[in-house]
């Protein structure tokens, strides 16, 4: 039985990392790395450390190279990513969002410069023992669309920052993958506070460098832009 100690071990080390790897529209999975750009941790479900590398806007296998399909969702319905296997560690799940400019689509765009504006941060239960996020051990993280977004193809970026070593700089662990959508039934409200990947945060954000367990924080500060809201 010793034997097998180590295959064990090195799986556990697998299973603590993960992946975004298909769109989720009304709860339904359209296929693994078909509407999501494949990332470069396809396969280790390892993160991205260094909020300053290109990796941090949508950690791609290799830019350029677009998603196959782009899926059809509809403002003020719910959207999301399936997780493989699931979201293993503490911290906060992010929603954002770039909308293709004029002559590109969410095909062809690259989502570089001041573009991206969130739509959902999480905020922690705060006073226990340790900060604790209600998206631990989620495998659909999803996100209702602003129903007043305007129509269009956009880029659509999930991110979990794993804070369990995050006292450290560096530690924080970002697992983000990019889907490319068209929204209909949209409205006219445009985004304000975009920002650009890498460019939105800093390796010493209080929201990425910080010690979750000791003492307890009583508070939490999301990293990046305010949540656009219609
Ligand atoms: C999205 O809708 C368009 C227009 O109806 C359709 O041509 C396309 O195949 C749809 N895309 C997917 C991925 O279903
Ligand atoms: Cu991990």
């Amino acid at each position: 039985m010793r034997f097998f100690y180590p295959l064990l071990a090195a799986a556990a080390v697998v299973e603590a990392h993960y992946t975004f790897s298909s769109v989720l529209v009304d709860g339904k999975a359209t296929g693994d790395w078909t509407a999501v750009r494949k990332t470069k941790n396809w396969q280790n479900n390892g993160p991205v450390t260094d909020v300053t590398s290109d990796d941090i806007r949508c950690f791609e296998l290799s830019p350029g190279t677009a998603a196959s399909l782009t899926a059809n969702v509809t403002a003020g319905s719910s959207v999301g990513f399936q997780a493989n296997p699931d979201i293993y560690h503490p911290g906060p799940l992010a929603f954002y969002m770039a909308k293709a400019p004029a002559g590109k689509t969410a095909a062809t765009f690259d989502g570089s410069g001041p573009v991206w504006f969130k739509i959902y941060e999480e905020q922690p239960t705060v006073g226990g023992q340790s900060l604790t996020w209600s998206s631990n051990g989620l495998k659909t993280p999803s996100v209702t669309l602003p129903k007043c977004l305007p129509n269009g193809d956009y880029l659509f970026r999930i991110e979990h920052i794993g804070l369990h070593v995050a006292q450290s700089t560096g530690g924080a662990q970002f697992y983000i993958s990019c889907g490319q959508v068209t929204v209909t039934g949209g409205g006219s409200k445009s985004p304000t506070d975009l920002v650009a990947f890498p460019g939105a945060y800093k390796a010493t954000d209080p929201g990425i460098l910080i010690n979750i367990n000791y003492p307890v924080p009583t508070s939490y500060t999301n990293p990046g832009p305010k949540v656009f809201t219609c």
